[in-house]
């Protein structure tokens, strides 16, 4: 029997247009004689809109953004049948691939909806969504775990409105400079600023709480980029490290994958035994924020070899030329395995939620 499969993308966000080019290679790497798939966009305005069942892969991204004439509610868009011609031997959607980001998708909203309505979703459930969003709740999180952190304080809108003065004073006393400011809300790539003194540190506070009630002020350090991709529910796999290296910086290395301003290296190279700390530390990063399904681990590692743990992105950049499943093919799965092994561990988790006994 074929695997009933839902795929949302588009969204009402800054990655509307990354969605839709990801949505395009997950299902040319999806194959057709294993899935039946029902595309459903969201419009940047946040209307879901449902096409037909694909029979084919889409040559161009125009053909999966579907007019206004196909509105559907969003109960309606993840049910397997419109509401006219539902029939009792219909079992729903098999598994829900969400490719969405940002406020409406990343944060758990979405994860939400489809708990309530009981649908096996890929990716990760509604409280590692919300939390892997919030770095000041992800460094809590990992501070809890006992993982490595470079220095750092956040503050509130209103305690800063309160006392500008006591704000700076505290950064300069806890963090000193450099450091960088960022709105919390880790779904926004914007608002970020590198301050070395009083005068950058008053501006980056302002500039930040345009985006955010909350920000974070964390501790600059000198250091390489390395990232890790995991894979699984209660039993974790890791894959080898990457690094990203700026092309300015670029020199000497190889250039194996580029990607923008940035190349990819994989495997990182790393002194002997780091790859195996990073991806014990990988792992504790997965169960603190308590991750199913996937997650990009990022680290820093200074010139004298310190290790510090940056972020986990709950839902990294997913086409093939992305650095999570370029991390897993240099691993031994190839992007569509990876996404069969992404459809197979939401359908998996789904399962176990199932024998939970929610009465007494
Ligand atoms: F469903 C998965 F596998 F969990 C998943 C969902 C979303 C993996 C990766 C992503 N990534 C994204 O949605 C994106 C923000 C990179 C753009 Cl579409």
């Amino acid at each position: 029997m074929k695997t009933k499969l839902c795929l949302l993308f588009g969204g009402k966000s800054a990655e509307h247009e990354v969605s839709l080019q990801t949505a395009k290679a997950v299902i040319k790497a999806l194959d057709l004689e294993k899935f039946d798939i029902d595309p459903v966009f969201i419009s940047p305005e946040g209307e879901w809109r449902k096409g037909t069942p694909l029979k084919s892969p889409v040559e161009d991204v125009a053909e999966l953004q579907f007019g206004s004439e196909q509105n559907v509610s969003a109960a309606e868009g993840l049910q397997s049948t419109s509401l006219q011609t539902i029939d009792s031997t219909d079992r729903g959607y098999d598994i829900i691939f969400p490719l969405l980001h940002g406020p409406n998708g990343e944060d758990g909203t979405v994860q939400g909806l489809m708990e309530v309505l009981n649908l096996p979703y890929v990716g990760n459930g509604v409280l590692a969504s919300s939390a892997g969003m919030d770095k000041v709740i992800m460094k809590n999180l990992f501070k809890e775990a006992g993982l490595p952190q470079v220095s750092y304080v956040s503050f509130i809108r209103s305690t800063w409105e309160t006392d500008h003065e006591a704000a700076y004073k505290k950064v300069e006393q806890e963090i000193g400079y450099p450091c960088f400011i960022k709105p919390a809300n880790l779904g926004s790539s914007v608002g970020i600023s590198k301050c070395t003194s009083r005068e950058e540190l008053e501006a980056g506070f302002t500039e930040a709480f345009l985006y955010d009630r909350k920000i974070i002020v964390e501790q600059g350090v000198k250091a390489r980029e390395i990232e890790i991709g995991v894979l699984g529910n209660d039993f974790p796999e890791m894959s080898v490290p990457g690094e990203i290296v700026a092309k300015k910086d670029f020199y000497d290395y190889k250039a194996k994958y580029v990607d923008g301003d940035s190349v990819m290296i994989i495997p990182a190279e790393l002194p002997d035994g780091m790859a195996e700390t990073l991806q014990q530390m990988s792992k504790t990063a997965f169960q603190a924020v308590d991750c199913s399904g996937l997650v990009r681990a990022d680290f820093f590692v200074t010139e004298e070899n310190e290790i510090f743990i940056n972020e986990i992105n709950t839902m990294p950049g997913f086409t093939p030329y992305s650095m999570f499943p370029l991390l897993w093919e240099n691993s031994g799965v190839p992007y569509a395995e990876l996404i069969e092994r992404l459809v197979a561990l939401g359908i998996e988790r789904h399962n176990e939620k199932q024998k939970i006994k929610y009465t007494v």
